[in-house]
């Protein structure tokens, strides 16, 4: 059994004992019967997520916005889009998150603005504006950078206006503001406060490793032949400086406020930096972890890897499977619900603040978006599919949702789940209460058992008290050494739970058990 203890806190602030559910506003919960969710939906439906258990809610994006990237293009970063609602609705969401407990964080897009923004108009007019500066312009393309979309684009567009080409790492229609300009630091910080006055708990930072760049630097000539975008390449030192900057802000506030980054670096090690040294971000989102295939000896290694690099800084780890831009996980793991309940007793019970998106809970896939109805420039429509609240053919929606449903709506939807006891959605509510009593699996020592089959199996531990997770992943039985004192707390499967625990761990499914 190799040890690897995490660092353990004995009293931890609200994003790491907590739970994150990502709602993705638009297909979460329509008030108004325009087909698209709203903050007023959201509000609406808070009963459930306080049935669920969770304790945090990262929203993404609500602000004005073309929707030319369904809110990640910002035009206005101190209002809230009209078809999500208005700036009353908003503080009357984050009075009713805090009446019940709830922290609320908001999507903070710092990389670019739309093209749309009253800065970029004022930007493109000519070279010599106050704003000429605060987009990155140049005469030429100064780098072999690609876009991330639409796929195989150079990151670079002409403006016929300046005459001059501007910097753009995702859509044309997404400028990238250019950091290197304080006013524009300043004008993004003026942005976080006008949220923090408003009393939210933190942001998620979209792309948040791009504030700093390197215009010089090319990117591999193997990777721009394979089409990668320059995103996963970008990771230089300024950044670290300006990370400070953001988190000064957030420090001047009273009430814990925080963030999470999205780090999109492929690379642990390279993740890591990000937090500084306790003063950059407080989490950072582990890509390499949620890319890791559905595999014991994968995961393990993966895990390992993550505290190994966070271990030293003394930084808090974060564990995500799936979000508005990726299949989802139970799809990508081969489209059992079995794994989807192993994958969901994993997420929570690793050491770090776990992040759920909306929908996992009932163990969606994927909806099928026939071509009539593609609407992202990335094919990411099916994995931002509405949420099904009931069993009906609107399926809770007041109106036609902007998307399809997924197809299995029918069955896997809030409304009948709920009612059924050992459905996936009440495996997630028993994994959250459970979470939420024993601190052990929120600041416990880790410890992972080494083994070499298709086992994943770990303890958290404070003091005397022992939990075991061990998830078998194989289509065989297998046995876990086990102290004779073990009862099973919680399992994917049907199991006694008067019964002492014999270490016989059934195929494909997953367990906690305690003990001391
Ligand atoms: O995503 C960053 C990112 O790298 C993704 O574009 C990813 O490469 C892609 O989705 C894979 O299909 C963030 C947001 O999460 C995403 O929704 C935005 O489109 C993007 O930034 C631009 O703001």
């Amino acid at each position: 059994m190799e040890r690897s203890d995490s660092h353990s806190t004995e009293s931890p602030n609200w994003w790491q004992s907590g739970v994150v559910y990502q709602i993705y506003p638009r297909s979460f919960a329509d008030s108004n019967g325009d087909g698209v969710g709203d903050l007023q939906g959201i509000r609406s439906r808070l009963d459930y997520l306080e049935w669920l258990g969770v304790h945090v809610l990262w929203l993404s994006p609500v602000f004005r916005s073309p929707m030319r990237d369904f809110g990640y293009d910002v035009s206005d970063y101190c209002d809230i889009d009209p078809v999500f609602g208005t700036l009353a609705d908003m503080d009357a969401l984050i009075a009713d998150c805090h009446a019940r407990g709830i922290r609320l964080m908001l999507d903070w897009v710092p990389n670019h603005s739309s093209s749309d923004h009253p800065w970029f108009v004022e930007s493109r007019r000519d070279r010599t504006n106050p704003k000429a500066d605060w987009y990155v312009w140049r005469d030429e393309p100064v780098n072999n950078w690609l876009a991330a979309f639409p796929a195989g684009d150079r990151a670079w567009s002409f403006d016929p206006g300046r005459e001059q080409w501007y910097l753009r790492c995702f859509l044309p229609e997404q400028p990238d503001l250019n950091w290197d300009n304080p006013d524009v630091e300043a004008a993004m910080h003026e942005t976080l406060r006008f949220w923090l006055d408003r009393g939210v708990d933190g942001f998620r930072m979209d792309v948040v490793h791009l504030i700093g760049k390197q215009l010089d630097a090319n990117d591999p000539d193997t990777a721009v032949e394979r089409g990668y975008s320059h995103v996963t390449f970008n990771d230089v030192p300024v950044t670290h400086e300006r990370l400070r900057g953001i988190r000064r802000v957030l420090d001047s506030y009273a009430g814990d406020r925080a963030c999470v980054g999205e780090v999109y670096l492929l690379d642990e090690a390279r993740m890591a930096e990000y937090y500084g040294h306790g003063d950059e971000l407080q989490l950072s989102f582990n890509f390499s972890f949620l890319w890791a295939e559905w595999d014991a000896a994968i995961l393990r290694a993966k895990v390992l890897a993550t505290l190994n690099h966070l271990r030293p800084r003394n930084a808090w780890p974060t564990w995500v499977l799936s979000n508005h831009d990726v299949t989802r996980h139970r799809q990508r793991y081969g489209g059992s619900e079995a794994v989807a309940r192993m994958a969901a007793v994993m997420l929570l019970t690793l050491p770090g603040t776990p992040f759920l998106y909306m929908g996992e809970e009932l163990g969606l896939v994927d909806a099928e978006v026939p071509p009539d109805r593609v609407v992202d420039v990335d094919g990411r429509d099916g994995c931002r599919a509405p949420l099904p609240w009931t069993p009906t053919p609107d399926h809770g929606w007041p109106h036609d949702p902007w998307l399809p449903f997924v197809a299995a709506a029918d069955e896997c939807n809030v409304a009948t789940l709920r009612e059924r006891p050992g459905s996936v959605l009440h495996l997630y509510r028993d994994l959250l209460r459970l979470r939420h009593e024993h601190p052990e699996l929120q600041i416990g020592e880790f410890t992972m058992i080494e083994r070499d089959d298709n086992v994943l199996a770990y303890e958290r531990s404070l003091g005397d008290r022992i939990f075991t997770i061990a998830l078998n992943l194989s289509d065989s039985p297998s046995r876990l050494e086990i102290a004779s004192d073990h009862r099973v707390l919680l399992a994917t499967v049907p199991f006694d739970p008067s019964m002492p625990f014999d270490g016989m761990l059934p195929p494909q499914s997953a367990l906690i058990s305690t003990g001391t």
